[in-house]
């Protein structure tokens, strides 16, 4: 009887340890046939990231053959690497990257190469020594776009000797305030009577930026241009600036440039509480859908694409323009 009851123990083992398949290839497919995509986004701290997500969760349906696992970091970076750990757990097919700032991932990555699995980046940049860590990035010049501002400030103010600015940043070492910033900082170059009064973080988010634009304005009355990186902070200086009853905009005084475009922005700026706000086009959830399908016909997709952006102005904007707004 012994003999059996060994023998019938063996198999059994066997047979369970077969069950687990080869533990180190991603599944071709996932239970249902879906191609499971693992998405890292920063957080909803801003009109424009809630448009973001919104255009991944629109482009990435289960009706067109997609698993959309969405992790929200709340501008968290340890929580984005938490996150990708798992997807790579999880062993999805394709990883898509939102990077709350530009630097430290690699490791993660690296990881996420070991394990085979593609990973996208989007929106903003990451500093890597090693490209081959990452299949391709999509997302805005944001150098391009503080130029394009920059240009517009030239040209409204090209007869002020003194021009004086107070430069609201969004997160610190995220993309999209390296280039907007540099895109201020070659005009202040170029620009000698232009002066940087103050310069602070209002973390992309209209509750941070009231608070900044209070303080500013409480060690500066004599504020020209509020350089300010995106739509939400705007959004918050101008609650500021009404509760010190200062004028801004159309009425004269302070000038808001923004960034973002959002449709609460364009709004602010027909109405003139916006002198000019730079687009910054969050659909990329249509472009990061045909990154994967190049992936998956084994062809290789252009390492970075940048989107097409535009800009308006509170002198030129139409109610037309802002209603046919997609975000
Ligand atoms: C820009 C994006 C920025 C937006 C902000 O592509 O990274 O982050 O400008 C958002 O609104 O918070
Ligand atoms: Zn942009």
């Amino acid at each position: 009887m012994k003999k059996w009851t060994t023998l019938l123990v063996l198999l059994v083992l066997v047979s369970c340890s077969g069950s687990g398949g080869d533990r180190d290839e991603p599944e071709a497919e996932n239970a249902d046939g879906l191609i499971v995509v693992g998405f890292s986004q920063v957080g909803a701290e801003s009109d424009w990231r809630r448009a973001n997500t919104r255009s991944m969760r629109e482009t990435f349906t289960k009706e067109k053959g997609y698993k959309l696992i969405l992790k929200d970091a709340q501008q968290k970076q340890e929580a984005q690497i938490a996150a990708l750990r798992e997807f790579i757990r999880k062993k999805v097919h394709y990883i898509v990257l939102a990077p709350v700032t530009e630097q430290g991932w690699d490791p993660v990555l690296q990881e996420a190469k070991s394990a085979g699995i593609p990973v996208i980046i989007m929106d903003r940049m990451i500093r890597t020594a090693d490209p081959s860590l990452f299949s391709s990035w999509v997302g805005s010049d944001f150098r391009k776009e503080g130029g394009t501002a920059v240009d517009w400030m030239e040209k409204t103010f090209r007869e002020k000797d003194v021009l004086r600015i107070a430069h609201m940043t969004g997160n610190l070492g995220s993309s999209a305030q390296i280039g907007r910033t540099e895109g201020l900082q070659e005009g202040v170059d170029r620009n000698v009577g232009w002066k940087i009064l103050v310069r602070d973080s209002g973390d992309f988010t209209q509750v941070k930026g009231k608070e900044v634009m209070e303080r500013f304005l409480s060690e500066y009355r004599e504020i020209d241009v509020l350089y300010c990186e995106n739509d939400d902070m705007a959004l918050g200086a101008i609650q500021a600036l009404r509760e010190a009853h200062l004028p801004f905009g159309s009425a004269g005084g302070l000038k808001i440039v923004s960034f973002d475009a959002t449709r609460a922005g364009l709004e602010q700026t027909l109405a003139g509480n916006i002198a000019f706000n730079v687009e910054c086009n969050p659909l990329h959830g249509p472009r990061v859908e045909n990154i994967i399908r190049q992936l998956r016909a084994g062809r290789t997709p252009s390492k970075i694409a940048y989107v097409e952006e535009a800009a308006f102005s509170a002198a030129g904007i139409t109610r037309e323009e802002v209603d046919a707004r997609a975000y």
